[in-house]
């Protein structure tokens, strides 16, 4: 790692090796290959294997749900929940959101109507859903963005006045609580990603999780073709199951998890330390009275103050190769095929179009220390003290490609 003043042009970034957001954290790799040889002499791969229950077993029991079912990745997870749940229709999301969350709808021939978040938690705003139901909504889908929890208590209220169902997208919010239970139990169900940008990684996987008896085992058969038994198909299914492999590494990195955390929460307060002296920049707080992750470490910028836009603050920091991220930055309101199907979105989501436009996602997990935060502190102090400099140099914003794919040609009749 080289350190040169960040103003002086024509030299190599500080950070010789980009920083990524969401690098895995690895668990133990000897004891990964250890259970990787074992299901490999055991010949069972797949299909509702040990390891896969194991997993389940684990989950459930950190969470304190009675049903966990493991599933290949979040967004078929959530493809299968809402199945599940008799999701159609109509269904009220954010979209401050990965664009997941409602692909799963869209996908299942469900429109979801783009709800405005709440400018603190950046999550659904409880107090815009009403306004938004009409005959044809059947449901209401939350999601605990980095991992701070939606406003539950309230989206139940609406939920149950309305007889709709209420889920959650708790990709992020593994190991974190809401009034000291933890996410997971809440809504008909929820669900978790384990892909290795999370805290907790199996690579590529995901939960669904719930207390309802009935609602577990029709999420068991869809999972697995509308299996019930052999040779009995008593469902549409499709293919969700997750392997061995995966649970084995998910196994492995479940062990890792309290160690995982104490890193992300260090790297927290590293981060408020360094950056409070940066003016318009401030760090996300996660409330500490409750179980958290810290597995985004998320600032808020005030253009005004700190002198730069969001969009100049990622260029200085990609200068650096400080792989920042503007997530979920345009919104998913203005990706496609949203943008085309529900133009006049935005003009329901000020508070969304705002957010999206002020938030950085900085790397952290067990590829970032104490060092790196230093010197990534540094950077912000040196752009910021040449900030009237830099506004001259750098576009205020990124442009984005827009195209959208063109749809698939139908013979004519
Ligand atoms: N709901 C929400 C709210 C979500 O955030 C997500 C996923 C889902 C649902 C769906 O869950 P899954 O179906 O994926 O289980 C990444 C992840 O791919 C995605 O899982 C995650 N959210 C989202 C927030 O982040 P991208 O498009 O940013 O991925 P990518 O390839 O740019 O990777 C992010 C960074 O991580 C890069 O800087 C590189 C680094 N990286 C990535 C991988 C895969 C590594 O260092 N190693 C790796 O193995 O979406």
């Amino acid at each position: 790692m080289k350190k040169e003043s960040y103003a002086s042009q024509n030299r190599p970034p500080v950070f010789a090796e980009p920083l990524h957001v969401g690098r895995p954290n690895i668990g133990n790799i000897a004891e990964i290959h250890q259970r990787i040889d074992e299901i490999l002499e055991r010949r069972w791969l797949s299909n509702d294997g040990v390891v896969v229950q194991e997993f389940e077993r684990e989950i459930a029991s950190i969470v304190g749900v009675k049903h966990c079912m493991a599933v290949c990745n979040a967004t078929v997870g959530l493809e299968i929940a809402y199945r599940a749940a008799g999701l159609s229709g109509e269904v009220i999301v954010p979209a401050n959101t990965f664009v997941a969350t409602v692909h799963a709808l869209q996908w299942l021939g469900i429109t979801p109507i783009f709800c405005d978040i709440d400018p603190h938690t950046h999550n659904l705003d409880p107090s815009r859903v009403e306004e938004l139901i009409t005959p044809k909504t059947s449901g209401i889908v939350g999601v605990h963005v980095w991992g701070r929890p939606c406003q539950v208590t309230a989206l139940e209220e609406i939920a149950a006045k309305y007889e709709l169902q209420l889920l959650f997208d708790a990709a992020h919010a593994f190991g974190c609580s809401l009034d000291g239970r933890m996410i997971g139990g809440f809504g008909t169900a929820e669900v978790f990603s384990f892909h290795a940008t999370k805290f907790v990684s199996c690579g590529e996987g995901g939960a669904i999780v719930t207390n309802d008896d009935i609602f577990a085992t029709r999420v068991r058969q869809m999972r697995s073709f509308g299996f019930k038994g052999s040779d009995n198909v008593v469902s549409v299914g499709t293919n969700g199951k997750m392997s061995e492999f995966p649970a084995a590494i998910g196994l492995s990195s479940l062990k890792g998890m309290s160690e995982f955390v104490k890193t992300n929460e260090s790297n927290y307060y590293a981060y408020q330390k360094v950056l409070a002296q940066i003016p318009g920049i401030n760090v996300l707080a996660y409330d500490l009275m409750e179980r958290n992750n810290f597995q985004y470490l998320v600032i808020d910028i005030d253009e005004n103050e700190s002198q730069l836009s969001r969009d100049q603050w990622l260029q200085v920091l990609h200068a650096e190769n400080v792989l920042a991220r503007r997530y979920f930055f345009p919104g998913v309101h203005r990706m496609e095929p949203y943008r085309t199907l529900d133009p006049f979105a935005i003009r329901r989501l000020p508070v969304t179009e705002a957010v999206l436009k002020r938030v950085l996602v900085l790397p952290t997990g067990t590829a970032v220390g104490p060092m790196e935060i230093e010197t990534i502190g540094e950077i912000f102090l040196q752009a910021s003290q040449t900030a009237s400099k830099l506004r001259t140099q750098l576009p205020a914003t990124l442009p984005l490609p827009t195209e959208p794919l063109a749809p698939p040609k139908r013979k004519a009749a």
